[in-house]
């Protein structure tokens, strides 16, 4: 699979696997998860603040895509990755729904064959906010996520990179990429406790991801906040939580020998508009100067958090200089 790229226009990209839209609410008033058989899936999120500045980012392969419905489904494949999103409709509990959209996705994409996911996309509107029971909606859907890992007759060898950020649409939207012959190799943060291990005043059960995914010889790194140990960083403190981020990103790359030149398309998830001029000049002195970075206003994970990146980088190829034996 190529590196995800971003475009403004969709119509001339050559096997795109899945798309993902940014746009502003105002753009379209419909959020959704669309299924365009002959072409592609595609997943719709109002994320972005200004019209003029709506992008897509475009998973594409190098081969012909089959794409189609299932249920609530869609999905595109190509004969080793595959993409499939799902909108979970607005619950005042969403345990139960997640869970199930969760079994539904693991189960569809293992029968396609494709069963190693390697990188979840969750956008949860409120999520900070409470549910119908009074408990945290993020942790609310945590809850659903970790019952279908532990439900799933479909088993994963380890967790997938994830993001989870609010979103401004009807429901929860989950969008995932997965192989069909080699399982991934999970990685975590050494800063960062890693998030299956979080203690239970984040919630009952703990948020079911690894901080990255390497796989082939792309790294697909997870939303990355400024999270040291299990406790947010400089609460309120804007460039104290970028700089955080940015050593936290560097501290996982270490640990494959790589820096944060390897990042090739980053996406920043700002909490505040008024942020975003900020945050751009501090990722534009700390990033390649020729990686894609997309910034986009959403709320996060906790309300103390600011900023949160995920990105997609190459990992150098294996020095011949390591010879084993
Ligand atoms: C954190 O480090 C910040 O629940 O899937 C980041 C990435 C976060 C993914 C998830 C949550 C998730 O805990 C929050």
């Amino acid at each position: 699979m190529e590196l995800n790229c971003v475009v403004d226009d969709v119509s001339g990209v050559e096997h795109p696997l899945g798309i993902v839209w940014h746009t502003a609410p105002s753009d379209d008033d419909v959020t959704s998860v669309a299924a365009e058989p002959a072409k592609a899936p595609v997943v719709r999120l109002p994320d972005v603040q200004e019209p003029a500045n709506s992008f897509a980012e475009v998973w594409t392969t190098g081969r012909p895509v089959v794409a189609g419905e299932f249920d609530e489904l869609v999905y595109g494949h190509d004969g080793e990755y595959a993409f499939c999103a799902v909108q979970v409709a607005p619950a005042g509990r969403y345990a139960p729904a997640v869970r199930d959209a969760y079994l539904s996705l693991l189960l569809a994409i293992a029968d396609l064959g494709y069963p190693h996911v390697f990188r979840i996309w969750n956008t949860i509107p409120r999520l900070t906010e409470r549910n119908a029971d009074g408990l945290e909606i993020y942790q609310d859907f945590c809850r659903g996520r970790a019952e279908a890992f532990d439900l799933s007759p479909v088993r994963l060898a380890s967790l997938p990179a994830a993001t989870a950020v609010g979103g401004q649409g009807d429901g929860v939207i989950v969008y995932l990429l997965s192989r069909r012959t080699e399982p991934h190799l999970a990685l975590e943060n050494p800063q960062q406790v890693p998030a299956y291990r979080y203690p239970v005043q984040y919630g009952a059960r703990p948020p079911a991801f690894a901080r990255a995914a390497r796989t082939g010889d792309h790294l697909y790194l997870s939303g990355t906040a400024s999270v040291l140990g299990h406790e947010t960083a400089h609460g309120g403190d804007l460039p104290a939580q970028c700089r955080t981020i940015f050593d936290n990103l560097t501290a996982l790359l270490a640990t494959q020998s790589a820096d944060l030149s390897a990042l090739r398309t980053i996406k920043v998830y700002v909490r505040h508009g008024p942020d975003l001029e900020t945050v751009r000049a501090l990722c534009g002195q700390h990033f390649a100067p020729d990686a894609r970075i997309d910034y986009l206003v959403t709320e996060l994970c906790r309300s103390d958090l600011l900023v949160q990146v995920e990105a997609v980088g190459r990992t150098s190829p294996v020095s011949s200089a390591i010879v084993l034996g």
